[in-house]
């Protein structure tokens, strides 16, 4: 296995931003009140996101190297425009779409999730984009599907990460329908109001806030309605480290770290080590989905 997690139980809070927290609550707590009251979506977080520096240049996206700088240094080389998505499978429209015609008709808004990878660490971000139920609705799932399976872009060319990585591309990732069709799971076109940077996964992806980040596949160009559990990338890679629900979950831990707590990227108010919610804090929402399996092994 060539996957390092991130995260080492060294990693602990600089001891200066302790001593900044209180300046900086304060700070915070001023600015909420200085702000107007905004509407928006009852499925937001009202966590205030990390800036666009902090999730734009600290990534994971294989297709353009191992490091957290990598995807930021090399994925403006990638062009998505054009681009086309096959969707097929058990669908009654499918075929390849341009990605205006796939969504098309879809309605963009913003989604503020918190956002937990696998290795520990967390995010809050301000998606822009639109439910996946939507979309699938638009496609017409056949009676007979029971999962969607996505898969990323391959373009050695252009992906400098492609060539001398032991994952077998593309990286691939999958849903359960119900999980699919949750209102929650969105296909993400933008973040803080820009298109989205190519390093997070332009120009679609998918994000899926109660499980952990390596669900969320970048730069779809395949969505497939199929009967079985397709197969995954970090699943295929370690299935005893990854499963395939991989729903994020502090009382199962990784077999090399604890999944009880996470690391908030960012200083400031959010610098140091926060517990890990089950569901990544969304189990009122979709602790149901899930109804009679056990967690421990459908982890
Ligand atoms: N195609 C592709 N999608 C991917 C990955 C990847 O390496 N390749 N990494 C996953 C992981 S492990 C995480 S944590 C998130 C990171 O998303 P971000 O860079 O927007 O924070 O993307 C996920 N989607
Ligand atoms: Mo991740």
């Amino acid at each position: 296995m060539s996957y390092l997690p991130e995260y080492t139980p060294a990693d602990v809070t600089p001891p200066q931003m302790f001593l900044n927290r209180r300046a900086l609550i304060a700070g915070a707590a001023a600015l909420t009140v200085a702000s107007p009251a905004r509407a928006g979506s009852p499925y937001s977080t009202d966590e205030v996101p990390n800036t666009f520096e902090d999730i734009t240049t600290y990534n994971n996206y294989y297709e353009f190297g191992y490091d957290k700088a990598d995807p930021a240094a090399y994925a403006g080389k990638l062009k998505t425009d054009p681009w086309s998505v096959v969707v097929d499978g058990l669908v009654d429209n499918p075929g390849t779409y341009s990605l205006s015609d796939l969504i098309a008709g879809q309605p963009i808004e913003e989604r503020i999730y918190r956002f937990r990878c696998v290795e520990a660490w967390s995010m809050i971000v301000p998606w822009q984009g639109f439910q996946l139920s939507g979309l699938l609705q638009k496609l017409g799932v056949q009676a007979g599907a029971k999962y969607v399976a996505f898969e990323t872009i391959v373009r050695p060319d252009e992906m400098p990460g492609i060539s001398g990585s032991m994952i077998d591309w593309p990286y691939r990732e999958g849903l359960r329908l119900d999980e699919a069709m949750h209102p929650l799971t969105i296909m993400a076109t933008g973040l803080y109001g820009k298109p989205m940077p190519n390093q997070n996964g332009a120009p679609i992806r998918l994000i899926v806030p109660w499980k952990y980040g390596f669900k969320s596949v970048k730069a779809i160009v395949r969505i497939s309605l199929v009967a079985e559990q397709p197969v995954t990338t970090w699943n295929t890679l370690a299935a005893n480290e990854y499963g395939f629900y991989a729903n994020v979950n502090p009382e199962v831990d990784h077999p090399r770290w604890s999944q009880a707590s996470e690391r908030r990227i960012g200083g400031g108010l959010f610098a140091g080590r926060i517990d890990t919610v089950k569901f990544n804090g969304y189990g009122d929402q979709v602790a149901s989905l899930y109804t009679g399996q056990d967690l421990t092994k459908d982890y």
